[in-house]
């Protein structure tokens, strides 16, 4: 059976459109796209699949909690089994997540626990790190907190600015969340007891390391 999917964007989509190259080889469908923003370019890269898209603008909600309940209406009409944010912008209230419990992904771009929020690559240079990177976790409650199922390093380069840092960010998170939305769909992840949860075990803080698990397979395929 397919793994309805609803991909959230507020931009660019182009982690929507690394989702949107690899669905005729996955058991998922992407069933819709929603933007809070009407001229998010991601739209275009549903339509160009053959995508449904709604729009629902944040502003036209007196408060939060208002656009959220709206989301989950126009979510829910699609019955995903999973929601994906790929680069939406909007923090989600409790009720939200509540309602969405485990099967709600976010990617954010730095090696969390560091830098949660906002401007992360600008923030990691400031800092003089060596290595950044980005992070595909379960949404909860507590922003950029829910538990880390696969993260991926990049190093940081003398001369390099916020956009440069970032490009070479994005290159992993178009590898990592395709590879994260087939583990979900397969059901061989799922959110347990508070925890990640890959083929029955239990991930630790920081989840998978895709550098690792590339020379782990590497490993495989030579012996
Ligand atoms: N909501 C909850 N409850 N928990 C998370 O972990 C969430 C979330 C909503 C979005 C993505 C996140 C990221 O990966 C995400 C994770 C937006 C903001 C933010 O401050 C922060 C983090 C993330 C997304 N948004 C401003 C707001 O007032 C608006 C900023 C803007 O519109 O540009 O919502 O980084
Ligand atoms: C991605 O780098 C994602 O990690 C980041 O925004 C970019 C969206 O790019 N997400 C956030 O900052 C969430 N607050 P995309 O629209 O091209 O996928």
């Amino acid at each position: 059976m397919s793994c309805r999917i609803v991909v959230l964007i507020s931009g660019s989509g182009s982690n929507l459109q690394a989702l949107i190259d690899r669905m005729d080889r996955t058991q998922s469908e992407i069933v819709a796209v929603l933007s809070n923003r009407a001229d998010a370019f991601g739209l275009q890269r549903a339509h160009a699949a053959g995508i449904e898209t709604r729009v629902l603008n944040h502003r036209e909600f007196p408060d939060r909690l208002s656009f959220d309940r709206a989301m989950i209406q126009a979510l829910d009409a699609f019955a995903p089994d999973l929601v994906v944010l790929a680069g939406f912008m909007r923090i989600l209230s409790g009720e939200f997540v509540t309602h969405f419990h485990g099967r709600l992904l976010n990617i954010h771009p730095s090696l969390l626990p560091k830098y949660k929020g906002l401007d992360t690559h600008a923030r990691a240079l400031e800092a003089g790190d060596t290595e950044h990177g980005a992070t595909v976790h379960f949404v909860t409650e507590e922003l950029d907190g829910g538990p880390i199922v696969l993260q991926a390093g990049v190093p940081v380069l003398a001369g390099d600015t916020p956009t440069l840092l970032a490009a070479r960010v994005q290159e992993q998170e178009h590898r990592m969340y395709p590879l994260v939305v087939d583990w979900f769909a397969s059901g061989r992840l799922r959110l347990m007891e508070g925890h990640a949860q890959l083929d029955g075990q239990r991930l630790g803080p920081t989840g998978l390391r895709l550098d690792n698990m590339e020379t782990d397979m590497r490993g495989t395929r030579d012996a």
